[in-house]
């Protein structure tokens, strides 16, 4: 066959695509947004170098023995990896302010070992990181153990581009500073739920249903990250979250107006949920008030 008419038989099938999808645009069907998947352990990620902008499913596959995160931050232009791993070492080592020219972009919150978790967001092309924020029990973070990793985000694909391709959620989770509002109550069952930042400051979500016998007094000492540094705490060993309860979903810290969508299966019992920043007052945002639990039915 001729180069011409292998590039004509290939014109006319990406054509045949075009419509396609220009019908169920009509139909009121939407693209799925592209999925990234990523996988982590101690300390690493492997991940792709560079993904698509527009509407973005990550998955996380947690192959370690500790909970990580896929935590995305976006950098400002002119800033280096290295830069970001001291900075923000630093802040987490001195309860400090971090660091103004990171941008905080969701991503997989904190997923249980052997587990996976996923978020969809919508990705803006720029210069990014996915860093694991969990901290050893020395009270160095996962990122500066090596769990970080550079991608770059290009221009949209144009089949996912259309913010159309936005999941369609039942229950909204609103980020506040410092508390959490949910448009309706949790029931049993399979949700997508819309998580947005109606704050001023950088806030995740961690989603925990309550083990039998724990309570939210529990959570609220045992998974305060500041905890490394009060000093009435520092000397004892916290439980480990998995003795606390079972994590039920989240997402690791979104900017101010951002959104991020999960799916989490609640069964009844007590939940809590929770957020795991740090104030520039060097105060966690859970000693500010950010824990709240609520009953599944
Ligand atoms: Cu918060």
């Amino acid at each position: 066959m001729s180069t011409r008419s292998i590039l004509l038989i290939a014109g006319i099938a990406s054509l045949a695509a075009c419509t396609a999808r220009d019908e169920a645009v009509d139909r009121g069907e939407t693209a799925a947004p592209n999925v990234v998947s990523l996988t982590a352990t101690e300390y690493s990620f492997q991940a792709p170098d560079s993904v698509p902008g527009g509407w973005t499913t990550f998955r996380l596959a947690n192959q370690g023995e500790e909970i990580h995160y896929g935590h995305i931050v976006q950098l400002e232009p002119g800033r280096t990896v290295a830069e970001l791993v001291d900075a923000y070492a630093e802040a987490i080592r001195t309860s400090g302010p971090r660091p103004k020219w990171v941008k905080r972009f969701g991503g997989p919150g904190g997923t249980a070992p052997g587990d996976s978790s996923s978020v969809t967001q919508y990705l803006e092309p720029g210069s990014y990181v996915w860093i694991c924020p969990i901290e050893d029990s020395g009270g160095h973070p996962h990122f500066a153990k090596g769990e970080v990793k550079p991608f770059v985000v290009g221009a949209a694909d144009p089949a996912v581009a259309d913010r159309g391709a936005a999941p369609k959620a039942g229950v909204v989770i609103g980020l506040m500073d410092f508390s959490f509002a949910v448009d309706t109550p949790l029931r049993a069952g399979r949700h997508t739920i819309r998580v947005e930042n109606a704050g001023v400051e950088p806030h995740d979500l961690v989603l925990m249903k309550l083990a039998p016998g724990k309570t939210i007094e529990d959570v609220r000492t045992s998974m305060n990250p500041e905890r490394p540094r009060r000093a009435d705490q520092a000397g004892d060993p916290a439980p480990s979250p998995a003795s606390l309860g079972t994590l039920a979903g989240g997402i690791a810290a979104i900017a101010p107006k951002m959104q991020s969508f999960i799916e989490a299966t609640f069964t009844p019992g007590e939940y809590v949920l929770i957020c795991m920043a740090t104030a520039p007052d060097g105060r966690s945002h859970i000693e500010h008030g950010m824990i709240r639990q609520l009953s599944v039915r």
